[in-house]
């Protein structure tokens, strides 16, 4: 079956930005159009990311801050050049301030190896809520089976909203650290970051904010948030895999320890001694990620371009179409708050269904959507459920696409009676 596409133009031209993602126009394994609904996993690539990394293979390939010829001084150059664009990009102060990692999980755990083991003592509170994702719980449990830190989460209420007057009586408890999700990758909340950030600094605890959600769909401005700390991916922001950044405010980076120890990240080594190099290269050690680099640079130009606040109302548009047309549908139940809560995800489940069935035959039609916990099995707990469906939307999204899951969708309760 081949689908064809009806797209009309909304915020964005859909219609030209589709022509820049070339996967869009492939098939399935049975010859349906592919309908991509899983851009909260992973995002897809425009050509001006692929032919960037591509560019910079077929011209410019050598290592870095090591050499003094023509490629050397050109991959340098690059590879400084894409940390200059993506600091601008989340406003970040001075590029100093922007540490390549390899993803928002080694961000977190950066921070969790450097700065807390440098300033976390026994029975420390760090407080973390009930929606996060896997790579904002699991470091800390590692903290605190090694040092004896204290935990404690910010309830979820049955909506799907933080509860920021439990998260205010939290605060009393004189916490030395809230890391809290910007956006939650299952129930799609966007969170007031400014007013934890706010609360969390008057009650003298420092913050982490895992953006990988939120970076790659908003406007951030990591200054005027005043976070200390804040991580997200280049995969799902149109860039490549294997590549993410940690921001931190640069008094901070400067007086944390190193996280990696080996080559680049040192100003002088002796036998028995090393002084680490400045910032940003102190907590970049060995040949990094390049190539990746390069596309990271392509990816926020390509997201400047078009523009974040455009991306941001499209999604809106998407989003709120996708919840409408998903609540019409006898048997679903839809997670999280409404659409001018949340972000372009709806998670569901389908009444009689598990939700790894939904998705296989979801796929049947050629749309693809995550099914399981997401990362995120403390929250489907919290709902009393083990797994959900999850479409999630993005700047190539469109109203048909979600016709396409709504159809998808009733074929499944067809197929299950
Ligand atoms: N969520 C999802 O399908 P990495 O894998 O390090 O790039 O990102 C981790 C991560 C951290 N926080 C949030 C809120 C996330 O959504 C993710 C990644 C993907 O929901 C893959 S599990």
């Amino acid at each position: 079956m081949h689908v064809c596409l009806l797209i009309f133009p909304m915020t964005l031209n859909v219609n030209e930005i589709r022509k820049d993602f070339p996967i869009l126009e492939r098939e399935t394994h049975n010859g349906a159009r592919v309908v991509y609904l899983d851009s909260t996993a992973t995002s897809q690539k425009p050509v001006q990311v692929i032919e960037a990394m591509n560019d910079y293979y077929r011209r410019s390939n050598a290592n870095i801050h090591r050499g003094v010829h023509t490629l050397a001084e050109e991959a340098t150059s690059l590879y400084e050049g894409a940390r200059e664009r993506i600091a601008k990009f989340i406003n970040a102060a001075s590029p100093r301030e922007v540490i390549y990692t390899r993803n928002t999980t080694e961000s977190i755990n950066l921070v969790a190896y450097s700065w807390a083991r440098a300033n976390l003592k026994a029975g420390d509170l760090v407080i973390l809520t009930e929606m996060e994702h896997h790579s904002n719980l699991v470091p800390w449990h590692m903290l605190q089976a090694e040092r004896g830190i204290e935990l404690d989460f910010i309830p979820v209420t049955e909506n799907g909203l933080l509860d920021l007057d439990a998260y205010k009586a939290l605060l009393n408890r004189t916490p030395k650290l809230v890391s809290f999700t910007h956006m939650s990758n299952v129930l799609g909340t966007i969170n007031p970051a400014a007013e934890i950030i706010k609360l969390a600094h008057a009650a003298g605890a420092m913050t982490l904010v895992d953006g990988a959600q939120s970076v790659p769909h908003l406007s951030v401005d990591v200054q005027a948030l005043d976070a200390d700390f804040y991580a997200f991916s280049a995969h799902k922001m149109c860039g490549p895999t294997g590549i993410g950044v940690l921001y931190g405010k640069s008094a901070l980076l400067e007086a944390m320890p190193p996280f990696l120890g080996g080559g680049d990240m040192i100003k002088e080594v002796k036998l028995r001694s090393f002084r680490p190099n400045t910032l940003p290269h102190k907590f970049e050690a060995g040949t990094p990620a390049i190539a990746e680099a390069v596309g990271f640079g392509a990816a926020v130009d390509y997201l400047t371009k078009v523009g974040m606040k455009d991306i941001a109302a499209h999604e809106h548009e998407i989003t709120e179409y996708a919840l409408e047309r998903l609540e019409e549908i006898p048997g679903v139940r839809l997670f999280g708050p409404s659409a001018d809560k949340k972000g372009g995800v709806a998670a569901f489940t389908l009444e009689g269904v598990h939700p790894h069935d939904v998705a296989q035959i979801l796929d049947e039609g050629g749309v693809a959507v995550r099914a399981g916990h997401h990362c995120a099995q403390p929250l489907h707990e919290k709902f009393g459920i083990p797994a959900t469906s999850r479409a999630s939307f993005y700047l190539y999204s469109t109203k048909e696409e979600v016709d396409l899951l709504v159809k998808g969708l009733y074929k499944v309760k067809e197929m299950f009676g």
